[in-house]
């Protein structure tokens, strides 16, 4: 079948906003008296937000109750919005504009895909709250990336199988969700670091919707 839908990850192919979370949890982990290196918050990229205190509070040695998580959380939440409070359409990653006119002119239909519950204030921020079809986030979902479920649920909405959606991604975890889901991956950074990415682009611009088109459905045991 061929491939009509298109799943975008948020953070790191719209935008990029890991340098904000990033400034929260090492604000928040430095209250709690460690410290988070930029190589530990790459292992974040993609990862819930209640998963990534998980990691963040192991990696400092705390056990903490869920009271205090939930409050920690939420701390982190309000530092993290502080900063996309001042994001504008500036804020949209190179190649991603044009890139979304050359699949509505394909008339690919289009869902975000993110585990983030923020997603749809970032998307007004932008002024791209209506350049998707569907648009699932961590609000709707149950289980974060690798679990295939924001992308099964976005393929489903737009009422197409799996293998008739590629996901665009930044994560290695998001890579490992959509290859699980059954769909063609385009990863978006490092071939080194996207490993089973179908196709790794450093970022949307230059690319054609021919190159993706050319991925032919992955069917994998
Ligand atoms: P929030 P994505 C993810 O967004 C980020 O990559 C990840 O770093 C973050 O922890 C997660 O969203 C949760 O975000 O705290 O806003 O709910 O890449 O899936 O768009
Ligand atoms: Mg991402």
């Amino acid at each position: 079948m061929p491939i009509q839908g298109f799943l975008f990850d948020l953070d790191g192919v719209i935008v990029d906003t890991a340098i904000f979370h990033y400034q929260a949890w090492r604000r928040l982990a430095n209250s709690l008296g460690f410290d988070l290196s930029e190589e530990f918050n790459e292992t974040l990229k993609g990862v819930s937000r209640t998963e990534s205190l998980d990691r963040i509070l192991a990696h400092g040695g705390l056990t903490l109750p869920e009271t205090r998580k939930t409050e920690l959380a939420t701390q982190k939440n309000n530092w993290y919005l502080e900063l996309v409070s001042r994001m504008t359409p500036a804020d949209i990653l190179p190649g991603v504009t044009a890139f979304f006119s050359q699949v509505e002119a394909a008339g690919i239909r289009t869902g975000l895909g993110s585990v983030s519950k923020n997603a749809r204030l970032i998307l007004d921020q932008i002024g791209m709250m209506d350049a998707f079809d569907v648009i699932i986030d961590g609000t709707k979902i149950a289980k974060g990336k690798p679990d295939p479920e924001v992308f099964l649920k976005g393929a489903a909405e737009l009422g197409l199988s799996p293998s008739q959606c590629v996901v665009f991604e930044d994560a290695v975890a998001g890579i490992e969700a959509a290859r699980r889901g059954g769909m063609p991956t385009v990863g978006i950074g490092s071939p080194a670091v996207l490993t089973d990415a179908d196709l790794v682009i450093p970022s949307l611009e230059r690319l054609t919707i021919a190159d993706v088109l050319a991925l032919a459905p992955v069917s994998r045991a």
